[in-house]
């Protein structure tokens, strides 16, 4: 081979991009196609496929093909110098030719890590990608900005059933401190098979599993809406892609990981007013050996679980449907909870196993004999944690109601029977 004219080498570089077109075009698997013997690189063909950095790594695949060596790399997710992005894998002209930016190298050199970033007035199909709030979103004197700022969302696949988006940051103006009602910004997705609940204030570590149903193939719209209420919001959402085999379970807005883990109304980071029209489930995956799973208020001594009410008082079940009692039907509910593994309310309501609604002001409370932190623990399964919050917060009752915090902890088989 290293007898070859110089004509030859041309027609085998050209031969050789010939065939990287024809199959990154049809697959999700990208592939590069190198000539083994005219070692490392054709001259030629080196700037178009990127391939100067070819090393012997244990993800790609190789195999011959006549005279010539085809590299397959995955679009696999990959990682910047940036803690806060992640790309995916590409090749450095397929990085350029769907608007992304290269940020680093991956697949042992074969590709670049590609990071998508979109604002107003765009659109992606890509995995990955972050929508951020414009530059004009940025203090300007007094006055915040008014914005009505969308991104078209596309399917990246026939095999992608939902959208997980990861609020990296978020930081809207505030819930109207009667209504609850998101009426000065706001967030909202529209298109999917189920819309979750607008939201607005602060909400940065929180995230959203969107549904894209089964025969939607039209886009979902993120919308940000600003009145210029607050001087400075921001945003940056991660929005990935996730195949239907890696999905969260059917009707979970929120999906958890982990054997313990913190979970939070909208906007309880506002520490103003939980939001009104709250409407979706929190699931929690059972991880290997553990049956049930209790919840506890994040810090009992600040008050992380107010939901009706305003007087340190806690209620269950149907005293939660109650706005007489309660001053509104807000409540969450945990199926079969119990206070201490056995039953709930000792002393209160005997021959009551378990209560499934809670609301109130103390999370504490609802069993009188119980200490601080006052676990409620259910073992239903899937875990599941419904919130109920209905359309105002007019009441009196309501002041303060800044939501929840609960800390949940998995509990393994063998401490029950
Ligand atoms: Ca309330
Ligand atoms: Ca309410």
């Amino acid at each position: 081979m290293g007898q070859l004219t110089l004509p030859a080498k041309i027609l085998l570089a050209y031969l050789g991009l010939f065939l990287v077109s024809v199959v990154t075009s049809t697959d999700y698997i990208r592939e590069y196609s190198t000539n083994s013997s005219l070692s490392p690189v054709p001259p030629y063909a080196a700037h178009e496929v990127d391939f100067e950095n070819a090393g012997n790594g244990t993800s790609r695949k190789e195999k011959l093909l006549n005279i010539f060596t085809i590299v397959k790399f995955p679009n696999d997710a990959c990682w910047t110098g940036d803690a806060l992005r992640s790309g995916v894998c590409y090749t450095s002209r397929e990085c350029r030719e769907r608007g992304g930016t290269p940020s680093g190298a991956c697949a042992t050199g074969f590709g670049v890590c590609c990071i998508f970033a979109r604002t107003c007035g765009q659109s992606t199909k890509e995995n990955c990608t972050y929508f951020t709030s414009p530059r004009e979103a940025r203090y300007v004197g007094n006055v915040g900005p008014v914005m009505n700022c969308q991104l078209q969302v596309y399917k990246g696949g026939w095999d992608v059933c939902q959208l997980r988006l990861d609020f990296l940051h978020f930081d809207l103006g505030p819930p109207d401190p009667w209504s609850g009602q998101c009426n000065k910004d706001a967030f909202l997705v529209t298109g999917s098979a189920y819309s979750p609940p607008v939201i607005c204030g602060k909400n940065t570590g929180q995230h959203m599993y969107i549904d894209l149903g089964g025969h939607n193939y039209g886009p979902i719209t993120l919308t940000v809406t600003t009145s210029g209420y607050h001087k400075d919001p921001g945003w940056d959402i991660k929005i990935t892609q996730v195949r239907c085999c890696d999905r969260a379970p059917d009707g979970c807005l929120q999906y958890h990981y982990g054997v313990s883990g913190v979970i939070k109304s909208f906007n309880f980071d506002g520490w103003d007013q939980h939001l009104a029209n709250q409407w979706y489930s929190i699931c929690v995956r059972m991880e290997a050996g553990f049956c049930a799973i209790k919840y506890e208020e994040c810090d009992p001594e600040k008050g992380t679980f107010r939901i009706s009410r305003d007087d340190k008082k806690s209620q269950t079940d149907g005293e939660c449907l109650n706005p007489k009692k309660a001053g509104s039907s807000d409540h969450i509910l945990i199926p079969c909870g119990t206070t201490d593994g056995n039953k709930i309310q000792a002393g209160k309501k005997k021959g009551v196993p378990c209560a499934n609604r809670f609301c109130g002001t103390s999370f504490c409370s609802i069993d009188k004999k119980a200490k601080s932190p006052c676990p409620v623990e259910s073992h239903t399964k899937p875990f599941t944690l419904r919130v109920c919050f209905d359309d105002d917060e007019y009441s009196k009752k309501e002041t303060e109601n800044v939501g929840f915090c609960l800390r949940y902890t998995q509990l393994p088989c063998s401490s029950h029977k």
